[in-house]
């Protein structure tokens, strides 16, 4: 049996990797080769990645890689959505913005003063996130002076083969894509100001971008193709959830809880608008309709104030043990409330939100980490029960995946306040999508979405979560 391998690059907004993915019949496998922190930088003008930083990690991980599996055909990059960096003649005209960053908000004013929220569901499907690319572009003064704009992904694919392309199923992220046809929506640009020149020619995940620099091929050590993949992580990771039935919902939960379904249709109706349920492209012209809740970021954003005040480092598996072991209910806040987007005292903007409702926010630790997991799952079982009414599909089963499915804690709260079997796992699911796509594209993987979810079921056996009484 011959089992091929390829390279996946996954970028989160707390973490990047690079992974060696191996499949062949009934084999999927993923073997880390390296791991790097990210998150915001502050700079003067605001919140920047830095990239300078990640694109160093990546060409050093891809090298790697390489050197410890020389049979790698091929490399795939997905990473987080909706940000970007600027070209003009080939050159970065600035470090990316970080959509956690508050400039954003004018940017709000000024799109929905042109198209109302209501006008931009209709046409892009996408629940309001302040941090919308089309927000972004609005006020990016450097727009003028660029001739192309590309998603993260794009932006590196970019740098190691010298291809522009937009992936689809994180150009949906940016608002300015038809949620119908899949295309760019060239007359909602024009009215916001926003050069549709800017916009790339669109690809579909399993494209060949292009072959790697020769200078970066030295660098690396092998010729090699970049394939594009579900760019948008959240896509890699819906497209390897092993959901069997389509009563299956998932959550893939890292720094967001993304929850929701795969759907063949929208669902553009007022109350999916309402409700704030988007419709982000999948893999193979699926819909994922989902809603995003604040996930993980308000844990480890509270762990990172906890260090910074100990000047130490905070053990998350005891803390979570401890979190496990309180006694008694823990009060609840709204974990999507606006005000815990921004990084910073996390713990106090917790507690404000908590006596803003008439709660006594725990002075424990352990209760206080209690309290933010039960919330999060608490928003994720509203989100849940909105997806099905939303649908008219019924939900009796979830798949969590993602780092969120290490968090026992999470995946039983999870269980208990919906009532439903969560399965837990893969907690890679990114790169495994990341993995699959590209290994399709070889030929190496199978033809069908439900095939490749056999596959992750065949090879991730889920971690199982019966709801208590
Ligand atoms: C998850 C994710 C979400 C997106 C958010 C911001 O990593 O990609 O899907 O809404 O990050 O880009």
């Amino acid at each position: 049996m011959t089992v091929r391998a390829v390279a996946a690059v996954d970028l989160g907004a707390t973490s990047g990797r690079v992974m060696i993915g191996r499949v062949g019949d009934g084999v999927l496998e993923l073997e880390l080769v390296s791991r790097f922190r990210n998150g915001p930088v502050e700079r003067e003008d605001g919140l920047h990645w830095d990239f300078a930083a990640l694109y160093e990690h990546i060409v050093e991980g891809l090298a790697q890689a390489i050197r410890r599996e020389p049979a790698i055909e091929s490399i795939g990059i997905d990473s987080w959505a909706v940000d970007y960096g600027l070209l003009a003649g080939g050159e970065l005209l600035a470090e990316p913005f970080h959509y956690r960053d508050e400039r954003t908000a004018r940017g709000v004013e000024e799109v929905h003063a042109i198209a109302p929220f209501a006008e931009l569901y209709r046409r892009n499907g996408l629940q309001f996130l302040p941090f919308n690319t089309l927000y972004q572009y609005r006020v990016d003064t450097r727009l003028a002076d660029a001739d192309v704009a590309l998603l993260i992904p794009d932006l590196l694919a970019f740098l190691l083969t010298g291809a522009r392309v937009a992936e689809r199923t994180n150009a949906s992220t940016t608002g300015l894509l038809g949620v119908e046809s899949g295309e760019w929506d060239t007359e909602l640009a024009d009215r916001l100001g926003i050069p549709s020149a800017l916009l790339p020619e669109l690809v579909d995940p399993g494209t060949l971008i292009g072959e790697l620099r020769p200078e970066l091929a030295a660098r690396i050590g092998a010729t090699l193709p970049v394939i594009a993949v579900g760019s948008h992580d959240t896509a890699s990771a819906v497209a390897a959830v092993p959901m069997t039935s389509p009563s299956a919902a998932y959550i893939s939960c890292g720094t967001w809880g993304l929850v929701g379904l795969e759907l063949s249709d929208p669902v553009l109706t007022d109350a999916a608008r309402d409700a704030n349920f988007t419709h982000e492209l999948g893999v193979d012209g699926r819909y994922r309709f989902l809603h995003n809740v604040t996930g993980l970021w308000l844990l480890s954003e509270t762990v990172r104030a906890w260090e910074s005040e100990d000047g130490a480092p905070v053990d998350l598996p005891e803390l979570l043990a401890a979190a496990s072991a309180v006694d008694g209910t823990v009060p609840l806040f709204d974990a999507n409330d606006p005000s815990l987007n921004a990084p910073g005292d996390m713990p106090g903007r917790i507690a404000a939100l908590l006596r803003a409702t008439g709660a006594e926010p725990p002075t424990d630790r352990a209760a206080f980490a209690r309290s933010i997991v039960e919330s999060i799952a608490a928003a994720f079982a509203e989100a849940i029960t909105t997806a099905a009414r939303l649908s008219g599909r019924p939900i009796d089963v979830i798949h969590l995946v993602g780092g969120g499915s290490l968090n026992a804690l999470l995946c039983q709260a999870t269980a208990d306040r919906t009532g439903l079997t969560v399965l837990a796992g893969p907690v890679e699911a990114t790169a495994l999508g990341n993995v699959l796509v590209q290994a399709r594209a070889l030929g190496a993987a199978p033809a069908t979405l439900e095939e490749m979810r056999a596959l992750v079921a065949a090879t991730h056996a889920p971690r199982r979560f019966t709801p208590h009484p």
